[in-house]
């Protein structure tokens, strides 16, 4: 049974490759920085964070893209020794390739490549000729928003140089937002997957084949291959596959999905995750097995003490890398404040994606100036997140929605506290039973436990926030200076 998902907390549009016996997946990551985390298995189903694509400021341009831009749909691929990423930095610097020698980097700076859409894909022929094909959604100039359906270019990797106009490809059975295109030459033939029907509910996965890398593909009388719409599973919005053919000889689909809950499954909360299914071929055409998983996979506790000498590499920031803005000394994470809320768009805030529902997430804090405000948050982006933060003399509990600002606070006598969410299940039959889930805010201090608030957890989701990301647990600043102790998530329940 293939555990689900393979890769929990938001890694969407993932993208797989074997090389030299080991596989190498590597998905989106819009503002946040380092950019494009690089995993590795022997298996497929255990995954180990390697590095990352993006580790230096120069590689992309995510500063001023807004939350939903950024880093979108890498494909990662590996021939004659050398690792491939080609990828959108979209609204910044377009669609870059990548490369490297050892996945775990160091990575190139990026060789741009004029290509007018997205979720780029590269495939070569016998001969060697690059084929970049790609979802022809644009993304800026005139004809932002047109959608001139899935296309190709030839492409010299070498300079960069887009060696023909763009020509058209199969685009699916005619639902919206053909895209996440991969060519495959499998056999006889040339294979063209794609999803099709939106990243959201309707998302699906279909597939053509041709005898030529450019066409004309015929596509499978069985499309769409993969969808969970119209069904009751747990895990929705399956789509964005990329096909890897294991080394025992079976295949298999790396694709994203949305882990919903709530009384009519209406929040995905922790965003789209990696997911992974069993292909079967017949008759020159794969069948695709549905995520029709249950139970997630068991996850072990996470705790950081802080005391290596670098930040752990799961660690990130927003637009920002997490050594700019903030430094381990002495066993403790120190941010120091910039006046900067959760509300700005490069917080001073290090943070990890929430990994499972009935959780708790606390970081020990203390203050490290007589002014120091700063504390606990969960993020979905600038405009939804809730805070537990740290003040001379009390805990302040904050919902920051773009339609309303709460908050509670409890009197604290002490400048060394650990804060937490603690996150639940609603009872059925309870008023809050529609919901994701329920997120108590609370502060222990010398040895008490106070509550300060509870918060509804379907505000912050993939429905309600209108973005790409998923949740993003951290630790931030805004004034004087914090100094973190330890940080942990671990199961409730
Ligand atoms: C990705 C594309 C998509 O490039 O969302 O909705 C973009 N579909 O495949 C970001 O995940």
């Amino acid at each position: 049974m293939i555990p689900a998902p393979v890769l929990p907390g938001f890694h969407p549009d993932p993208s797989i490759v074997l090389a030299d016996g080991q596989y190498y997946l590597i998905t989106s990551t819009f503002v946040y920085l380092p950019g494009l985390p690089v995993h590795r298995s022997d298996n497929l189903v255990d995954w180990t964070l390697i590095g990352h694509v993006a580790t230096r400021p120069d590689q992309l341009a995510v500063e001023n893209s807004p939350t939903m831009g950024g880093v979108w749909a890498p494909t990662i691929r590996f021939r004659d020794g050398t690792f491939y990423v080609i990828v959108t930095d979209t609204f910044g610097r377009g669609t870059l390739v990548f490369t490297a020698t050892d996945p775990a980097g160091p990575w190139s700076d990026g060789l741009p490549i004029d290509i007018r859409g997205i979720d780029p894909d590269l495939a070569w022929d016998d001969d060697g000729t690059c084929y970049v094909t790609f979802s022809g959604l644009q993304v800026r100039g005139p004809d932002v928003g047109q959608h001139l359906g899935v296309q190709q270019v030839r492409v010299d990797l070498g300079t960069g140089e887009v060696l023909e106009t763009p020509r058209s490809l199969w685009s699916g059975t005619g639902l919206m937002f053909p895209e996440s295109p991969h060519l495959y030459r499998i056999g006889d033939w040339w294979y063209l997957l794609i999803a099709e029907g939106g990243t959201e509910r309707g998302h699906a996965v279909s597939i053509a084949r041709s005898h030529s890398p450019v066409g004309p593909f015929e596509g499978c009388p069985a499309n769409p291959l993969l969808t969970a719409s119209g069904t009751d599973r747990p895990v929705q919005c399956t789509g964005h596959g990329d096909l890897v053919q294991a080394t025992d000889g079976r295949w298999y689909l790396g694709l994203l999905g949305v882990w919903v809950r709530g009384a009519m499954r209406s929040f995905g909360s922790l965003g789209r995750e990696t997911f992974m299914t069993a292909v079967e071929w017949s008759d020159g055409w794969p069948s695709i097995a549905p995520v029709d998983a249950t139970e997630r996979t068991p996850l072990t506790d996470f705790v950081d003490d802080f005391d290596d000498a670098e930040h752990g590499s799961d660690w990130i920031s927003v637009r920002r890398f997490p050594e700019a803005l903030s430094r381990l000394e002495g066993g403790e994470l120190v941010l120091e404040g910039e006046q900067r809320s959760m509300d700005h768009g490069a917080p001073t805030f290090v943070g990890r994606r929430q990994t499972r529902f009935e959780a708790r997430i606390a970081a020990t804090v203390r203050a490290g100036a007589a002014d120091t405000v700063g504390g606990l948050t969960l993020r979905f982006d600038e405009q939804h997140h809730y805070d537990i933060e740290l003040q001379p003399g009390r805990v302040v509990g904050r919902a920051v929605l773009p339609s309303i600002v709460q908050e509670h606070d409890v009197a604290i006598d002490a400048t060394s506290v650990e804060l937490a969410f603690e996150f639940r299940t609603p009872k059925a039959g309870s008023r809050s039973s529609a919901s994701s889930d329920l997120i108590d805010l609370v502060v222990v201090a010398d040895g008490n436990r106070q509550p300060v608030a509870t918060f509804d957890g379907r505000y912050l989701s993939a429905e309600s926030a209108c973005s790409f990301t998923g949740r993003v647990a951290g630790v931030y600043c805004h004034t004087g200076q914090l100094r973190v102790g330890r940080y942990s998530e671990t199961d409730l329940g």
